[in-house]
């Protein structure tokens, strides 16, 4: 693939000169000029502004005026003096690591070692938005310091123009990248340098969207190795010492490899996921077959996979978006979660009376106590609402729009009609049908253009339909249901599931057609003060798309239980991997179940509908 070719490239460039950041140099002393201390700092969005799109990355990339803007901006915000509550060390840092009390709200006793985030916990979706929101008016505020700063006349109002068109950019990890590019955009892995043409010309700058470096780096507050001698955040580290380089081509090969995976989970999300409970996150409740997949269990796996570890770098862990306390620092942890905010919205959307029900914390935070009851007038700490101290709770940001953003696939903006919900589907189908059996379907009926085949294969999608995958309008999906004890090891790890023999060394995991899926566990050991005692979590690996291939290739005599059982039983495999590269003998980890699972769907007769799920049940559990 060319990207990757690309990626490999500037590999070789860059990794020699690693390490110095290097800022835009103003002429002056802007920093100087930006450090407000806001106390308290009250998350207001742009609200009164308008209400503008959060675009994907790499379209936000085509607006060249914008796009220097936001380059410039992240370079200012993670020069900023690291005390600064509102430098990037200060934002990142309210997640996890450092411990730090943020804007004077302290931790409840027993709790002073853990972050403010709260996972496998009703409020996991909801928590992030204002944090979201903090990070976006921040930027915009030094974007527009940046803007006026170049000469006054066309130039500044050019630039001044195109801050107000600037909002935070998504990336979507699940849909189909432009032809020759990876899942992994260039801007964000391709090099740690970038040219940037700003006020006063053109500069080489650090690649604000690569890695963040320390400045410096407190080996205190970062606990043990390597974390505290690894002075800039890193993908996929090439070792574990001080030498260590991010192998962004790694992770991009990854990503690609899941992408199929990752797109069926979301689908399915959003078509068979109705209830907020256990759409929202990842905590096991033992509800039924249908609902182990969760909007968090998604997120997991895509940190595990942007963070690597476990494959491909002998004698290395993951990076910094693998474990949960440094996952912040690294700049793509934004991006992604930008991408999980539009995510719910768009479920919102379509789930406009599913909201949180009462749920105990699975796991404490720094102003939680494990087992306390969160509901939806729970405080999202420490998102100020208002100057005098008042915080954020669920209820005051189900409304997105309040903060002045929006995306694009909610179909009309703020406006969640009937007609809304309808374009919320449209785009669902069109960005992620791609990958489901339902729009095979589609697309033998006409109703719906473009689209990837599975696998990127050209079938006869018309014979398909016709009695071997579909009868009628129905058919059959197969997924694979997984459950684990959260810290069933102490470091993070991914459950992987093949169709056929699984290679010993993880090394080739992403080099062999046998390989389907994973379910990406982003814990991290009671070190951290992150104790989730016996919580369990499950996701899921969808199986339907790599059994339609087998139908194809005429492996498979159908999708029936009968025939699939069978061919299950002789094929599916499973394997644990730390992040480490230790293979752990499944009988060793703690609460693994694994359980092949099936409903009967009925496939969407128009690109306005969704699939429609039967009831799941339970057909065997893998040994
Ligand atoms: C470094 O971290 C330690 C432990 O969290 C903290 O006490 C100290 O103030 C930090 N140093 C700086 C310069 O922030
Ligand atoms: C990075 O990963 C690629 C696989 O995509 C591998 O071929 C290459 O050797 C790795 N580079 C380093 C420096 O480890
Ligand atoms: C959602 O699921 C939870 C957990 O099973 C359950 O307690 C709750 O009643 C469900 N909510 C609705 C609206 O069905
Ligand atoms: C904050 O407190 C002041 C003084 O008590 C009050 O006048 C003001 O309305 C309050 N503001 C908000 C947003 O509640
Ligand atoms: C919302 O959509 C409905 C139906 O399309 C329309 O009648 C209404 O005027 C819209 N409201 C706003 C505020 O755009
Ligand atoms: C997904 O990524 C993992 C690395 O995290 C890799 O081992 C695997 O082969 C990739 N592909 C699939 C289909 O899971
Ligand atoms: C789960 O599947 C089993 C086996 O098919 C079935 O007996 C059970 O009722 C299912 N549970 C739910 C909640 O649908
Ligand atoms: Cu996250």
């Amino acid at each position: 693939m060319a990207t990757l070719q690309l990626y490999l490239v500037a590999f070789t460039l860059f990794c020699s000169v690693l390490g110095g950041f290097v800022p835009y140099d103003y002429g002056f002393d802007i920093a100087r000029h930006v450090v407000r201390r806001q106390s308290p700092l009250v998350v207001r969005g742009e609200a009164g502004r308008g209400v503008v799109l959060r675009q994907e990355v790499r379209q936000l990339e085509q607006d060249a005026d914008v796009w220097t803007l936001y380059l410039l901006g992240l370079n200012l915000m993670q020069s900023t003096d690291q005390s600064v509550p509102t430098s990037w060390y200060g934002l990142t840092g309210i997640h996890g690591i450092p411990h730090k009390t943020w804007g004077g709200v302290g931790p409840v006793p027993g709790s002073e070692s853990t972050g403010y985030c709260t996972h496998s916990s009703v409020l996991f979706p909801t928590w992030h938005r204002p944090y979201l929101v903090l990070y976006e008016q921040t930027l915009i505020s030094l974007i527009e310091r940046i803007a006026n700063t170049w000469p006054e006349g066309e130039e500044r109002d050019r630039y001044t123009a195109a801050a107000r068109r600037f909002r935070i950019p998504y990336w979507d990890w699940a849909i189909t990248p432009p032809s020759g590019q990876s899942v992994l955009p260039l801007s964000v892995g391709g090099s740690a340098y970038v040219n940037v043409n700003g006020p006063v010309g053109s500069q080489r700058i650090s690649n604000p969207l690569y890695s963040y470096t320390f400045k410096p780096l407190n080996a205190t507050a970062f606990l043990q190795r390597p974390w505290n001698i690894w002075t800039s955040t890193l993908r996929a580290p090439t070792t574990n010492d001080d030498t260590a380089q991010s192998n962004n081509s790694l992770i991009a090969r990854n990503l690609d490899h899941n992408l199929s995976s990752l797109s069926q989970r979301l689908y399915i999300l959003f078509s068979n996921y109705r209830n907020y409970t256990t759409f929202s996150n990842n905590a096991f409740i033992g509800v039924d077959n249908a609902s182990y997949d969760s909007l968090e269990s998604l997120h997991d796996t895509v940190h595990n996979l942007a963070g690597g570890g476990g494959q491909g770098q002998p004698n290395a862990q993951g990076g910094h978006m693998s474990y949960i306390p440094y996952s912040a620092f690294d700049p793509i942890f934004f991006l992604h979660h930008t991408n999980v905010d539009r995510i719910f919205a768009m479920w919102q959307a379509g789930n406009p009376q599913a909201w949180i029900q009462p749920q105990p914390a699975r796991m404490p935070s720094y102003t939680t106590y494990r087992g306390q009851i969160q509901d939806s007038s729970t405080f999202l700490t420490p998102f100020f609402a208002d100057e005098n101290g008042s915080f954020w709770t669920s209820d005051g940001i189900r409304d997105h729009t309040r903060f002045g953003y929006t995306y694009a696939d909610l179909g009309i903006g703020p406006n969640i009609s009937r007609r809304a919900t309808a374009n919320v589907r449209k785009a669902i189908n069109r960005l992620y049908g791609g990958s489901s059996a339902a729009s095979l379907f589609m697309k033998a009926n006409s109703r719906i253009s473009g689209g990837n085949q599975p696998n990127g294969k050209q079938t006869d999608s018309s014979g398909l339909t016709r009695g071997v995958v579909f009868t009628g309008d129905r058919y059959r999906e197969w997924i694979v249901n997984v459950r684990v004890r959260k810290q069933a090891i102490p470091e993070p790890f991914s459950v992987h599931v093949f169709l056929g023999d699984v290679p010993s060394d993880p090394q080739q995991w992403s080099l062999t057609k046998s390989h389907i899926g994973m379910v990406g566990v982003f814990s991290s050991d009671e070190f951290y003060g992150m104790s989730t005692g016996q919580l369990d979590v499950s996701g899921t690996v969808p199986l339907t798309t790599s059994l339609i291939n087998k139908v194809i290739a005429r492996e498979l005599a159908s999708l029936e239980p009968r025939d699939v059982k069978k061919y299950l039983g002789a094929k599916l495999c499973r394997r644990v991997l730390g992040v480490s590269g230790k293979i752990y003998d499944v009988s060793q980890v703690k609460g693994l179940v694994t359980e092949v699972v099936s409903s009967v769907v009925k496939a969407p007769a128009t690109e306005e509908e969704l699939p429609e799920w039967g009831r799941v049940q339970s057909h065997f559990q893998m040994r």
